[in-house]
């Protein structure tokens, strides 16, 4: 794809301006923890674009509302915190949501994510058109999941 912008800029076609996009890459979300009514969601997120962008936010039919967060060490305790004025995708690179980083926090879950179930996130972005993917639900390896505190909102 990188090779592909490269030969549309040396071209000279103005076509690459249109073409700009995120690539969203294996979207997954984690297994809903009894007892909670949030999750997490993550992603690849890749600008193919020719300027900056930024993931503002987006919405879904399985939660009252989405949050973009990361974590801080706070102390030593790792804690969530909502990223201010979005998640920035700098041109030509590749941000990757996973756990214990970036994430898309869903607020207020209309039931628990069960294992294997695929629900619609729709993204919305600061340039790029919104983006609607889909999401699947996986229960990640436990050495993938560090442990940590969840503040509340
Ligand atoms: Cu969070």
């Amino acid at each position: 794809m990188k090779k592909l912008m490269a030969a549309l800029l040396l071209a000279g076609t103005c076509q690459a301006a249109f073409a700009a996009g995120i690539d969203v890459d294996d979207a997954w979300a984690r297994t809903t923890v009894q007892g909670m009514n949030m999750g997490g969601v993550f992603m690849a997120l890749e600008n193919d674009g020719k300027t900056d962008d930024v993931l503002l936010g987006g919405s879904t039919p399985v939660a009252e509302r989405v949050e973009i967060h990361t974590h801080i060490n706070d102390n030593g305790v790792m804690r969530m915190r909502e990223v201010e004025g979005g998640l920035p995708l700098p041109k030509g690179r590749e941000v990757v949501l996973k756990p214990g980083s970036y994430h898309i926090m869903l607020m207020g879950l209309k039931a628990p994510l069960q294992e294997g179930q695929k629900f619609p996130l729709t993204l919305k972005f600061k340039n790029a058109k919104a983006q609607t993917v889909t999401v699947e639900t996986k229960t990640p390896a436990q050495s993938q999941a560090p442990a940590h505190h969840h503040h509340q909102h």
